[in-house]
């Protein structure tokens, strides 16, 4: 039976893992979180900083704002058997990097400043790293992303401020996935 792929992707803070793991479970499919797999990823990378372990799936780091740099090519490999069976719900702020054919459906979750604010600040988020991701949601990138990187057909903005709009969002795609699998089997 032929299943979906489902890519969530928004601004850091948005709910995508919050969603994408209820969602998986709901729907029976397998969850990825890109941002994890990396960490964990196989294989070794020469002259990476101490702060990457061998074996992750990073090319560097950005010491600007303190995170490591993905390897965007090396993670594709990693995921491309599984993507290429379907039924995989994939988790990352960042969408434009994935080959186009891997998703019937891109999500892009959105969260009003406030909020999203109060959950980067949480998370320990502060100075430049917390102003820019508020940026990052306000100028809309991952949507522009998203459009830019996909048939706009099927980009979705779903909104992601209340445990309400997280329990709409899971019925509404629910309801597509099952749509999906009528039409594909
Ligand atoms: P992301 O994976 O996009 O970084 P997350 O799933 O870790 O985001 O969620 C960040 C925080 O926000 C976390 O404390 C859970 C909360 N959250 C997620 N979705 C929410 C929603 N729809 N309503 C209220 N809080 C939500």
């Amino acid at each position: 039976m032929r299943r979906p792929n489902v890519l969530i992707t928004g601004t850091p803070g948005v709910g995508k893992t919050t969603l994408g793991k209820e969602l998986a479970s709901r729907a029976g499919l397998s969850y990825v979180n890109v941002g994890d797999l990396a960490k964990e990823g196989q294989g070794a990378v020469p002259n990476l900083p101490a702060v990457c372990a061998a074996g992750e799936l990073y090319e560097g780091f950005d010491e600007e704002y303190d995170c490591p740099i993905l390897d965007e090519d090396r993670v594709i490999d990693e995921l491309e058997d599984r993507m290429s069976e379907g039924g995989v719900v994939l988790d990352y702020h960042g969408c434009d990097f994935f080959p186009e054919r891997w998703f019937h459906v891109v999500l892009v979750l959105r969260t009003e400043n406030a909020l999203l604010y109060d959950r980067l600040q949480s998370r320990g988020y502060t100075g430049k790293k917390l102003q820019d991701n508020i940026q990052c949601e306000i100028f809309q990138t991952l949507y522009e992303e998203a459009v830019s990187s996909y048939k706009k057909e099927i980009v979705h903005q779903l909104p992601s401020n209340t445990p309400e709009d997280l329990e709409r969002n899971l019925d509404q795609i629910m309801q597509w996935i099952e749509q999906w699998m009528k039409d594909n089997n």
